[in-house]
């Protein structure tokens, strides 16, 4: 028994009273009303779910567990992710025994390595994450012991095995679609020692100490971002039906590979570069205005700025901002982004429209991976999938701990609508 399935199995019967208390004392209080323009317009803003492993203020940003997350940022994902699943941060005695629990995990079955052989070489990253992770399923532990009568009160102990043995091996899966990918030669095994950031880095091919620190932090902030959002509620309404983890996990992951949400990285990065290629060199303040605005006419986004939620800076932005200032400050691409966030808040302002001009979490972090050698766009988001990981696991056990019912909300016609507002 891992030393979370005994942390857990210590809060896990509290959780539950509490959950009862507030069911049974305010289960038919109102939480919010709900107008036309959110069910048409995405459910935005809607509160319809619960999720204790983080919280996203509108003006503060991300908050896990209670702390905001410039105060995680140098923490190790090992760390952020034991705080995630059992309230509390590990002593270090208990982070020890926490890495020594996920190296003890089974590690990637060998067929997956074949799976990903089999693909064809141009298969965008994102899908090969996927694909990899869902072929695991044979190996869920929530799936074996569920159709042997895994009682309901249990589902959590295997959601958690399942979820120690898919955080242990994601380094390795992403690290090897990213040589397999791009032509960087044979897969490199998992080396002894190093912490979940590191180990990635190790497996993409640096053993950098910088590049690591930037791992260690760019997975931390890129964690979780509370329950709600396009994929961790993708990832939450698959697992509410009881499907395992490696379900659960790529069903959201496959919301976050949309321009919209977490592809906007590469997207981002792309329309730097291209930029710099436009006006021969690093655009100037002028050169930004235009085209940025030439973007918008186009009809499209500016990738990396606004947001459905936050009203303020994003603390995952500006940690990785502060990283970058002290470690590459001189790098033409970094310089662009940062550039670029002081003129575009301005230009989103003036539509009238944008609720948030602010650059976030995805305009910025491609420009680190590309100064440290990683170019290759199509894997930033990988990367992002790899992080959020930690965030889904932990929420897919919590859920299961509290025997989080189906997602089941409604739909309405638009004839309904008509009928009851138009009269
Ligand atoms: N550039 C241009 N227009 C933008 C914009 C941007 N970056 N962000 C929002 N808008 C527009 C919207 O398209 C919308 O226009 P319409 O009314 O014509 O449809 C209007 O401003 C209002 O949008 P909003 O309420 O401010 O934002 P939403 O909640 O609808 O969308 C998001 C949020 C992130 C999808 C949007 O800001 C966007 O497309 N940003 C660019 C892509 C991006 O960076 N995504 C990553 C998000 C971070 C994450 O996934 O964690």
């Amino acid at each position: 028994m891992s030393i979370l399935h005994k942390k857990l199995a210590t809060t896990v019967p509290a959780l539950r009273e509490e959950r009862q208390r507030l069911l049974e004392m305010h289960g038919d209080k109102t939480v919010a009303k709900v107008t036309v323009r959110q069910v048409i317009e995405g459910m935005r803003g809607v509160p319809a779910l619960v999720c204790d492993t983080s919280y996203v203020d509108p003006k503060k940003g991300l908050i896990i567990r209670g702390t905001p997350v410039a105060h995680l940022a140098e923490k190790l994902p090992e760390e952020v992710f034991f705080l995630m699943v059992s309230g509390e941060l590990p002593t270090a005695k208990e982070l020890d025994t926490f890495r020594t629990d996920l190296t003890a995990r089974p590690g990637v079955p060998d067929y997956v390595w074949g799976v990903l052989e089999a693909l064809p070489g141009d298969t965008h990253p994102m899908t090969m994450l996927s694909t990899a992770v869902m072929a695991m399923g044979g190996t869920s532990v929530f799936r074996e012991r569920y159709e042997k009568g895994l009682s309901r009160d249990k589902h959590w102990e295997a959601a958690l095995d399942d979820a120690l043995n898919l955080v242990a091996v994601v380094p390795e899966i992403a690290g090897a679609i990213y040589r397999r990918r791009y032509g960087k030669g044979a897969r490199i095994k998992p080396k002894k020692g190093l912490d979940w950031a590191a180990s990635l880095a190790h497996m993409l091919g640096s053993d950098d100490e910088t590049f690591s620190a930037y791992m260690r932090i760019a997975t931390v902030v890129q964690s979780d971002h509370e329950g709600a959002h396009a994929s961790a509620l993708t990832a939450h309404t698959v697992g509410s039906v009881l499907s395992d983890l490696y379900y659960a996990v790529p069903a959201g992951w496959n919301a976050l590979a949309g321009p919209l949400h977490g592809l906007a990285s590469q997207v981002c990065v792309n329309w730097v570069l291209k930029a710099i290629d436009t006006y021969g060199g690093p655009p100037n303040e002028d050169q930004i205005r235009e085209y940025a605005r030439n973007t918008i006419d186009k009809g499209s986004v500016i990738p990396g700025y606004g947001h459905a939620v936050l009203r303020g800076q994003d603390p995952r932005y500006l940690a990785i901002l502060a990283f970058g200032e002290k470690n590459c400050s001189r790098d033409d691409v970094f310089k662009t982004v940062i550039h670029m966030s002081r003129v575009i808040p301005s230009i989103l302002m003036d539509q009238g429209k944008v609720k948030n001009p602010w650059p976030n979490v995805d305009a910025i972090n491609g420009a680190l991976f590309r100064h440290f050698g990683i170019t290759e766009v199509g894997f930033y988001t990988v990367f992002f999938a790899a992080a959020m990981t930690l965030g889904f696991s932990a929420q897919y056990v919590l859920n299961r701990a509290l025997n989080t019912r189906i997602t089941r909300p409604r739909s309405v016609t638009t004839e309904s609508l008509q009928k009851r507002f138009d009269a």
